[in-house]
């Protein structure tokens, strides 16, 4: 269950430059709105210094991190739903991702094209949220009108299935006409389940991505701007610039990479943050396999359990779950070594009801 993040934006603001920055895949970035028409993608290891420390104990013969998915797509413009611009297909692109990247620029540069010939980063994120609200309500009324359909129907269950997909549709409806994302309505457990199913791109969680220069990235004032705007639909953003980050990516050691940071007075890079906001926002945990073929690790989200867990890994793994073995990193970097941890009598037997914690170091019995 590897994270998926859709990247959004007006057009030229450095969506593009962000993604080959953080994913180090070339993709084309140009000083001219719309550069970019098919969209990318790209895959990026999740940074975790504690799968370092695994494989320095475990010295396995492979290594895998978690991963995150990027996808950059075509940007938006004021009115792309009714089609300006290129409209607002290039949507489809990201409408089943696991989050939102919103790139807002934050740098003044007079040679780089803002399509709006001024810098607010207030005003740019209410145009691409009236978009994505706009485009939302295009989808929700086409399900919408296919339930009604599917109302006529005999069977009971179906109909009152969809009875109550239509009153939460219809709750969620105001919202979208007035430019709000639909995630700003409140909802039930129920409907929200109910609701996953349509695909609506602002019902997913939203991460601001400042996109500043070098002078940006100890804060401007148009980061304090986004930050804001973040605060009030309660998420968060964070602050990239896509030349360090490129830079940064290139070093080969992490020890190059912490002391590049501190030279810029950083303790994360970009990506790191970014993904650090994407799980706290997500609810999503990473634990651990480790041995000496792999030292790898594995997302899942907040309230798995160990069975649960052990499908992300195979689905067999689930269904012929018998027990887990577990004991904690912080106990493994403690004691010092796998075979202490056991001595220490902090490697325990779990069962299927046992709620997996973040770090944990897991193995499976199972049975098919
Ligand atoms: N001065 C400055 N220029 C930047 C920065 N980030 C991106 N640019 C430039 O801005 C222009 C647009 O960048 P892109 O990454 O192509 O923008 P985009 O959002 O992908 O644009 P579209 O694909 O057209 O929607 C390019 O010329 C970049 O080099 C920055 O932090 N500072
Ligand atoms: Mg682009």
């Amino acid at each position: 269950m590897a994270l998926n993040c859709g990247i959004v934006g007006l057009p030229n603001v450095g969506k593009s430059t962000i993604f080959s920055a953080l994913t180090s895949a070339k993709a084309e970035a140009a000083n001219y709105p719309f550069c970019t028409i098919d969209p990318n993608f790209g895959i990026v290891a999740v940074p975790d210094p504690r799968l370092d420390k695994l494989v320095e104990m475990f010295k396995p013969k492979r290594r895998v991190p978690a991963v995150v998915e990027f996808v950059d797509i075509a940007g938006l413009v004021k009115g792309a739903s009714k089609g300006e611009g290129l409209g607002n297909q290039f949507l489809s692109h990201i409408r089943e991702v696991g989050m939102i990247a919103h790139v807002v620029r934050c740098f003044d540069d007079p040679d780089i094209i803002h399509v709006a010939n001024r810098i607010s980063p207030k005003d740019d994120i209410e145009v691409i949220h009236t978009e994505l609200a706009l485009a939302d309500l295009e989808t929700l009324d086409k399900r919408l009108e296919k339930l009604q359909k599917q109302l006529k129907v005999q069977d009971s269950a179906i109909k009152k299935e969809t009875e109550k997909e239509i009153a939460v549709l219809t709750k969620i409806r105001p919202a979208l006409e007035s430019g709000k994302p639909a995630r700003t309505v409140q909802l039930d457990d129920d409907e929200k389940a109910v609701v996953q199913s349509s695909f609506l791109i602002t019902m997913k969680k939203e991460i601001f991505v400042c996109n500043v220069d070098e002078s940006g990235l100890a804060g401007n004032a148009y980061v304090d701007e986004v930050k804001k705007a973040a605060a009030e639909i309660g998420s968060e953003a964070v602050s990239i610039c896509g030349k360090f980050e490129a830079e940064l990516s290139d070093l080969e050691s992490e020890a190059e990479r912490r002391e590049f940071l501190q030279g810029i007075g950083l303790e994360e890079s970009g990506l790191s943050s970014l993904i650090h906001a994407a799980y706290r926002l997500l609810g999503l945990r990473t634990f651990f396999t480790a041995g000496e073929d792999e030292c790898r690790a594995w997302t899942i989200k907040a309230g798995f359990k160990a069975p649960q867990a052990a499908g992300v890994i195979h689905t067999d793994f689930e269904r012929g779950f018998i027990k887990a073995e577990v004991y904690h990193y912080d106990d493994l970097i403690k004691l010092g070594s796998e075979l202490a941890v056991r001595q220490a009598g902090k490697l325990r037997q779990e069962g299927k009801e046992y709620i997996v914690q973040d770090g944990d170091v897991m193995f499976f019995k199972f049975n098919v």
